[in-house]
């Protein structure tokens, strides 16, 4: 079945009509509990920029970086011990748009031609997502998603299935740099002191929906998409106050974005206590990743040049700022009195956020739940664009989804202590930035890193290489070449962007774009659901 006879099925509603073979059977065998069906609440936590080394706990225990000691984030770290790691979590692309569409579709950015913040035609709400599958497993799901929306969705939250929302926010809601030119500033005025990156009002109205599904005993899927730690830094004066008092930061990252950070871990730990103060602890599945790889603070650090493997200045020239799509100013140097080198902020990551080396794409990535051993490690490379069949999985939904999704649920790793692997059509990873001139495949330990510019191709072995140093392309040619083969046959199955066709050309300033569909009022009090 291919996706508009499936949505064709779901729009003219189950009523007499053959469902979805996986519908049908996925109301069999729920276990009983509080709630009228007894499935489980699924709660996704979306962090913005968060590199994957950016907590007070090791992402990875063999890798001795995969933390910054200088960060507190006590309640990420409790969450992260209850839960499943996932060493090897990525986020579909190196910034924020392409990562928000891949999720909820659970298609890569390749195939949704949405590779940077514009897709030429690619409308959610034309195509099966996340609250709408959950729905048709079961109707009684209600779905919420509080927070950052994204920038050129083309869609509203409540066009793609969304019970509940904050709207169509982006950047500028959670204090990021809004206007153009000498008119960029931020757009929260005055900065709100108790409520920085609006982490605790997101977090406020997050525990009252939990608080009303379980009233009306209702299971639920809510996404909470923190604003934070995407700048502008923003943070409550005694959270710096702790920061000025401990000295530097061990990494690029100046002092106040730990205080962000902090008061981010702050808002989680709300929500998570909110979770056991409702009694839905054992039936609710906690998902907690970000949207790519950490924001680089410092251009000017050698050891930067080192870990992208091109010089600042080329960099600022390839865009790795960022400034001219999403508002952001990385390339502000935190004070460093000390005049010691500091470790990058990704270290030992290569690269950050923009890049498709794992700087930007490795993320945090842990599941808790039913079912799920506290601790366990999994080292197999899952991605966000798995999160759609992982959830209607988890919900009991049964047999195929629409053949054009690109993700795998990640259930068998979750019920099995992390071993066995992920069934997707493709036997790999694909990450496709061809704006920037690159393209990347991680199949099993090896990643293959395309650089369409320049036509060389890199190979990795991330298990023993997770720095990406040693390029292996030149000792392993077949090994390169097969997932070359694989890589490109793919982009040409989709249809994807081309380098020729998507890099920027001189006197363009942007490629077309679909008209939006027409507005709803977003629900912004919640109460509709
Ligand atoms: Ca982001």
């Amino acid at each position: 079945m291919n996706r508009r006879e499936w949505l064709k099925t779901v729009s003219t509603g189950l009523a007499g009509l053959a469902a979805p073979k996986w519908v049908r059977s996925a109301s069999a065998g729920a276990a009983a509990s509080a709630y009228s069906s007894g499935r489980p609440n699924i709660i996704f936590i979306l962090t913005d920029d968060q590199g994957w080394p950016e907590t007070s706990f090791q992402m990875d225990p063999t890798v001795a970086d995969s933390t910054c000691p200088y960060f507190e984030t006590p309640n990420m770290a409790r969450l992260a011990g209850q839960s499943m790691r996932f060493t090897s979590g990525y986020a579909p692309a190196p910034i924020c748009t392409p990562t928000r569409r891949s999720i909820q579709c659970g298609m890569t950015p390749a195939r949704e031609r949405g590779t940077e913040f514009p897709s030429d035609h690619f409308v959610p709400a034309e195509h099966l997502t996340i609250p709408k599958a959950l729905k048709t497993v079961d109707p009684d799901y209600r779905c919420a998603h509080f927070g950052k929306w994204g920038e050129q969705m083309l869609s509203t939250p409540e066009q793609v299935g969304y019970d509940v929302s904050d709207g169509e926010t982006g950047n500028e809601t959670g204090g990021g740099m809004g206007g153009k030119g000498a008119d960029r500033r931020p757009v929260v005025a005055p900065e709100p002191k108790d409520d920085p990156k609006l982490i605790f009002s997101v977090t406020q109205r997050a525990m009252d929906f939990m608080e009303r599904q379980v009233g009306a005993k209702h299971p639920f899927y809510m996404q909470v998409s923190y604003y934070a730690v995407h700048w502008q830094i923003q943070y409550r004066d005694a959270t710096v106050e702790k920061y000025r008092k401990k000295g530097d930061p061990q990494r690029d990252a100046p002092l106040e974005f730990a205080a962000m950070l902090d008061d981010l871990d702050t808002g989680i730990g709300e929500l998570l206590g909110k979770i056991d103060a409702l009694g839905i602890a054992d039936n609710t599945y906690i998902f907690f990743s970000a949207d790519n790889g950490g924001q680089e603070h410092d251009a000017k650090n050698p050891l930067y040049v080192k870990h992208l493997g091109v010089a600042p200045k080329a960099a600022a020239a390839a865009g790795t700022d960022g400034a001219k799509e999403d508002g952001t100013d990385n390339l502000a140097a935190a004070p460093n009195p000390s005049g010691k080198p500091r470790l990058p902020d990704d270290h030992p990551l290569r690269g950050a956020k923009q890049w498709l080396y794992e700087g930007g794409i490795r993320v945090p990535y842990v599941v808790r739940g039913p079912g799920i051993k506290a601790g366990a490690l999994c080292g197999e490379p899952v991605v966000h664009y798995d999160l759609l069949p992982t959830f209607v999985d988890l919900a009991g939904g049964k047999g195929p989804l629409p053949d054009d999704l690109d993700g795998g649920s990640l259930r068998p790793l979750l019920e099995n202590e992390g071993k066995g692997s992920v069934k997707r059509a493709l036997p790999g990873l694909v990450f496709h930035r061809p704006a920037r001139g690159y393209s990347a495949f991680r199949q099993g330990d090896y990643k293959l890193v395309v650089n369409w510019a320049t036509e060389k191709n890199e190979l990795f072995d991330l298990s023993k290489d997770v720095g990406e140093e040693n390029d292996l392309s030149a000792k392993m040619p077949e090994k390169t070449a097969e997932m070359y083969a694989t890589l490109t046959d793919y982009l040409k199955k989709v249809n994807a962007e081309t380098y020729q066709k998507a890099k920027p050309k001189a006197g363009q300033k942007k490629a077309p774009q679909k008209k939006a569909p027409p507005k709803k009022t977003p629900s912004k009090d919640g109460n509709a659901a």
